[in-house]
């Protein structure tokens, strides 16, 4: 069997391919580092992580990136022996406009290295590549329409790619305005038996999320809708485990069995919150006499029978991070900016992770945020920090994260009158506050350990010096406040101005915001479920 969601935490917008034996999926996100997170399976049922496409700033600039802007919707592609990534990095997205280019980089080896990005076209997001037997290739992607008065989302277009010079041929032309369910996006084509399948997500990436299908004799269409759509949706369902299926792409083992992977989230509060973020899960496919794809009841499952593949588990990732390794494990993303020396290092201090202070907690520039997705409504973060504050700016600790406006943070400083000690800190849609909870005094020097807790609603911290005795740091935070629903944020008129693309974080974080960048040692990062 499979079980889904088969990548558990932050992981959207899935992208699947196959090469050979091997299954990759490529998945969304946003201001974290590496950009496009890549996840290997031989059997489609056990899935690790390989790490990321966009690891150094050659490849990706997210300096000033937006909440939930950045890396949207990479779709990973192969033709001729080369890989493809196409990716928005988005920009801009407040206040009608939208600011999306679109990049392509390759690689002969799903590992790297890969070229510099080439520019595509900024017309829309969520771009894919199609390869046609023919030998030519296609930049789809949606269309935007900033104009007041229209709908943003104007339908999928597609544009002639040149794989050679990786340029852009022609016009781009709308080949589908989509179905009464809006927000057409996400498209992905397919062949089989003289038919061009396209694929979108549409009703928008949360509750009432669905994967269309249309098909055409041409690639340029003109597209006809299944008759029975839509293919996949938990839309008014509210009572499946899996919620707001949609974004969906396709697979085919070698023996031609059919599979979509697509992106679901779990409301895991009372008040429906996905603290998780969007999550990737797959569904078995199979094809009716009218040659149109279906899947059992056209909702997203648990579980659901495996392919006939040899089973291929890999080893468990070890709970513990000592940082004895040279480079940062593929489990961590960094925030805005690439692991480096600059600010980062597990060289300075052999079994330890440096960071150095960076910019304050809301800056969208310069942090030193080294993080892991929240994958299970309970689970434990524990990490130990070493720093010497001498200031109340200065700061290193363990974070529960969203995004700038909304997080929990217990941390080293230091207090007139106090010396050394933990403080707890959190945001709540942009607002501080300080949870109710005495600041703990510390010994002056040597490791503290700091605990998080999650159990969802509530987050709870606690603080050891032996690592024996543990200390309660305040009272129960509430959670919700780092899930998707809750990051969203609009203007009075209804105008999005910050979206929740993302999904929760347990991290290592450290402030200096008298720019002496302190550094501040991390060791024995665990995290269990
Ligand atoms: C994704 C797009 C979407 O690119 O959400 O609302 C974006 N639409 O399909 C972020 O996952």
């Amino acid at each position: 069997m499979i079980r889904n969601p088969i990548l558990p935490g932050f992981h959207p917008d899935p992208s699947i391919l196959r090469v050979g034996e091997d299954y990759y999926l490529a998945t969304s996100t946003f201001e974290w580092m590496p950009g496009v997170r890549l996840h290997h399976s031989r059997d489609l049922a056990h899935w690790r992580p390989l790490g990321g496409v966009l690891t150094e700033p050659r490849l990706l600039d997210l300096t000033g990136t937006p909440d939930s802007g950045g890396v949207w919707a990479p779709c990973l592609s192969y033709a001729d022996g080369v890989f493809y990534v196409v990716f928005t990095n988005v920009a801009g997205y407040a206040g009608g406009f939208w600011d999306v280019p679109n990049h392509v980089v390759t690689a002969t080896s799903i590992e790297g290295p890969w070229s510099d990005p080439v520019p595509l076209h900024a017309r829309g997001f969520d771009p894919s590549l199609f390869h046609d037997e023919d030998g030519r290739s296609w930049l789809l992607s949606n269309d935007l329409d900033w104009r007041p008065g229209h709908h943003w989302s104007a339908g999928i277009i597609a544009q002639e790619f040149d794989r050679d010079t990786g340029k852009l041929l022609g016009e781009p032309v709308t080949i589908f305005s989509g179905t009464p369910a809006l927000y057409t996006e996400g498209p992905h084509v397919y062949r089989r038996d003289g038919w061009y399948y396209l694929l979108t997500a549409e009703g928008g990436t949360g509750w009432d999320h669905q994967v269309t299908v249309a098909r055409a004799r041409s690639l340029l269409g003109p597209y006809q809708v299944d008759p029975v759509t839509p293919l996949l949706s938990a839309a008014r369902e509210p009572r499946l485990p899996l919620q707001k299926a949609g974004h969906g792409s396709l697979v085919q083992t070698p023996a031609g069995q059919w599979y979509l992977a697509y992106l679901v989230g779990r409301p895991l509060t009372e008040r429906d919150e996905c603290v998780l973020g969007r999550e990737t899960a797959l569904a078995p496919v199979h094809w009716t006499a009218e040659g149109w794809p279906r899947i059992e009841g056209a909702r997203p499952a648990l579980t659901v029978p495996a392919p006939d593949l040899p089973a291929h588990p890999w080893p468990a990732e070890p709970e513990t991070d000592d940082f004895a390794a040279p480079v940062l494990g593929p489990q961590w993303s960094t925030l805005r900016r690439p692991f480096h020396a600059d600010w980062a290092s597990l060289h300075a201090r052999p079994g330890h992770l440096r960071l150095h202070g960076g910019r304050s907690p809301s800056s969208k520039f310069d942090t030193s945020l080294v993080a892991r997705r929240v994958t299970a409504a309970k689970c434990t973060f524990t990490a130990s920090v070493e720093a010497d504050p001498r200031s109340p700016q200065q700061l290193a600790g363990i974070t529960a994260y969203y995004n700038t406006r909304n997080w929990h943070y217990a941390y080293l400083t230091w207090r007139e009158g106090l010396g050394r000690c933990l403080e707890l800190l959190s945001c709540d849609r942009g607002r501080l506050h300080r949870p109710a909870h005495v600041p703990a005094p510390v010994p002056p020097t040597g490791p503290i350990r700091l605990r998080a807790d999650l159990d969802l609603p509530d987050l709870r911290f606690s603080w050891s010096a032996d690592g024996d005795t543990w200390h309660r740091l305040g009272s129960a935070l509430d959670a919700r406040i780092l899930s998707d629903e809750h990051a969203i944020e609009a203007s009075p008129d209804g105008v999005f101005q910050i979206w929740g693309f993302t999904g929760a974080f347990l991290g290592l974080w450290s402030h200096d915001l008298s720019g002496n960048a302190m550094p501040a040692d991390f060791a024995h990062a665990t995290y269990t479920v």
